[in-house]
């Protein structure tokens, strides 16, 4: 849509980013609010942490999830776990309207019988970065992941197969969603150093919900 004579910034678009991503631009603005009183009825529960990363460093984004699995990263390794390790119980459960958002978003894009099994939330605070990376710890590569951007904007990297291609820059503002397919599911990405800006609904903080058929359950 961008380029033609009526689009207008301020309005929901769907363009296509790439082969087989999506990005749904503002669509969720109006749903954002109750996405985030989700967000921290399910904080509440299983807290947001820094995990570990293999080579053992703190991740400056703190995460948590929702869903039969959650994805988690210790010493041993990044995988899905349908227990927090940190409460040795399930993950809460993934809210009915977090799974209607994901479903509607992708079916827009093209995948219909999109059914998540796995909601990551990450929760950036200024500084924060997450570095250029694959998710591949998934069983069904075929199946999308759904991103929904909430609060403060970022810049979202945007890589090529190869590790050593250099990043194109996104801006991701609140409420965008981005349906990542086909070619773009295995595409290095990663987020920039946050920058400290205030959002009305989360103050200095960005939210990102990614939603996911791990194969797992
Ligand atoms: C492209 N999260 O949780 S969302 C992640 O904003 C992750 O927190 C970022 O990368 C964030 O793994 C980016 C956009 C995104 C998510 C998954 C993808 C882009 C993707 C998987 C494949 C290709
Ligand atoms: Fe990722």
């Amino acid at each position: 849509m961008t380029g033609t004579l009526f689009s207008d910034p301020d309005e929901p678009s769907t363009e296509s980013l790439t082969d087989g991503a999506m990005i749904l631009r503002g669509w969720l603005i109006d749903e954002a609010p109750a996405l985030l009183v989700g967000v921290m009825a399910i904080a509440e529960d299983a807290p947001f942490r820094h995990l570990e990363t293999p080579g053992g460093y703190r991740m400056s984004v703190a995460m948590t999830n929702c869903g039969a699995q959650g994805w988690v990263s210790d010493r041993h390794g990044y995988r899905y776990a349908a227990h927090d390790p940190a409460r040795t119980r399930p993950w809460p459960a993934m809210p009915a309207l977090f799974r209607t958002v994901a479903q509607v978003a992708a079916a827009d894009a093209g995948y219909r019988h999109f059914e998540p099994d796995a909601c990551l939330i990450n929760r950036y605070a200024p500084g924060a970065r997450l570095a250029l990376h694959q998710d591949r710890n998934e069983r069904a590569l075929s199946q999308p992941i759904v991103s929904v951007s909430l609060g403060v904007p970022a810049t979202f990297l945007f890589g090529g197969l190869e590790r050593s291609r250099r990043p194109r820059r996104l801006r991701l503002n609140h409420g965008d969603v981005v349906v990542w397919g086909g070619a773009s599911r295995l595409a290095y990405h990663g987020i920039d150093v946050l920058q400290a800006t205030q959002h009305p609904l989360t103050g200095d903080l960005r939210y990102n919900l990614t939603f996911r058929v791990t194969g797992h359950s």
